[in-house]
């Protein structure tokens, strides 16, 4: 029989691969012009985004700020709603309303996404509050970047559910800039875990590109969580592989070298390989394949319905708006 082992990494380098597909579909057919929404892709943070969420399992629900493709994916595996909700067509759940910054499917657990930096922070808190009074047992993670700690919103949220014991993980997914500004030139701390050690909030650190070790620390988390009634707080580091918004690079902008990116790379490993290596050691290539090219499948399948599917009436612009 196969060891549960096993069956976990295939299950984790199933989600990868689906997100790094993903995101290559989008890199391959951005430059046609039919996907009207811009781009911050998360091609960099998938092993965060894959071990997060499959830890938190089906019941767990996600909050992610505009970057949320990789743990869109990762939570929903609906390939077929991201890519009819990038074309802006009818058939996304969200109509084509969204675009790629406010990606959701509640019904597996994507809440909502903001392009607010820390705006969905004290939501997500929220979220967990209702958990913890309807004796729930699942978690909710809120994904931000290091720029979203600038703001008093994630202050607040972190002081409050350390009070109120919240069933959170705070999930800080830190590239270093917020845009083009280091970390240093905005904050008047050295280690934001230190600060965070502070409050009743048990502390998690990692920098590392294995989506398994990922999984494992976020298991650990809920564990801890559950046990000492504390939120957690992930501090997982990680390099964004493209610019800002956009599918191109920025090595050239001035602001970070292309040196700094590959020593990180040829440190930590890509996380594809990482996982796909591990696996070898396990079962056949041919059991790996077969899995690449189902979920290649996938992903060509959802792009096709996507670009073959229809745009919404005019009359849609004005339905589900709060106003
Ligand atoms: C409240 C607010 N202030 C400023 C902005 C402009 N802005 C957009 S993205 C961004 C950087 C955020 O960086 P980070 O949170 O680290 O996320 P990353 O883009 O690195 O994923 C800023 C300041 C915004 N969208 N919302």
């Amino acid at each position: 029989m196969r060891s549960e082992r096993i069956k976990l990494n295939l299950a984790l380098y199933k989600k990868l691969y689906l997100v790094c597909q993903c995101e290559k579909a989008i890199v391959e057919n951005y430059k046609y012009n039919d996907m009207k929404t811009p781009m911050h892709m998360s091609v960099g943070q998938e092993a965060i985004a894959v071990g997060v969420c499959h830890a938190l399992g089906a019941k767990g629900q996600i909050f992610t700020s505009y970057r949320s493709h990789a743990a869109y994916l990762a939570k929903s595996e609906n390939s077929d709603g991201f890519f009819a909700e990038l074309y802006g067509k009818e058939t996304s759940l969200a109509k084509g309303k969204a675009g790629s910054m406010h990606l959701s499917d509640p019904e597996r657990g994507v809440m909502v996404a903001s392009a607010i930096v820390a705006g969905l922070i004290p939501v997500a808190m929220g979220a967990a509050f209702a958990k913890k009074r309807q004796n729930d047992n699942s978690f909710v993670a809120i994904f931000f970047g290091d720029g979203a700690i600038d703001e008093g919103g994630f202050w607040e949220s972190i002081n409050f559910s350390s009070l109120k014991k919240l069933p959170i993980l705070f999930v800080c997914e830190d590239n270093n800039y917020s845009v083009c500004t280091p970390k240093s030139e905005r904050h008047g701390y050295v280690s934001i875990t230190d600060v965070i050690s502070k409050f009743d909030c048990n502390v998690f650190s990692e920098d590392t590109n294995d989506v398994e070790v990922i999984y494992q620390l976020t298991c650990n988390a809920i564990e801890l969580s559950k046990k000492n009634e504390r939120p957690s707080f992930l501090h997982l580091k990680y390099q964004r592989f493209l610019e800002h918004v956009g599918i191109k690079e920025d090595f050239d902008q001035g602001f970070r070298s292309r040196e700094e990116f590959n020593k990180w790379l040829e440190e930590k490993g890509d996380r594809l390989t990482l996982q796909r290596d591990k696996l070898l050691q396990f079962v056949q290539e041919t059991e790996i394949m077969k899995i690449e090219r189902e979920v290649e499948k996938q992903v060509a399948w959802s792009v096709e319905l996507a670009k073959k599917a229809s745009f919404s009436p005019c009359d849609e612009v004005y339905k589900g708006v709060y106003a």
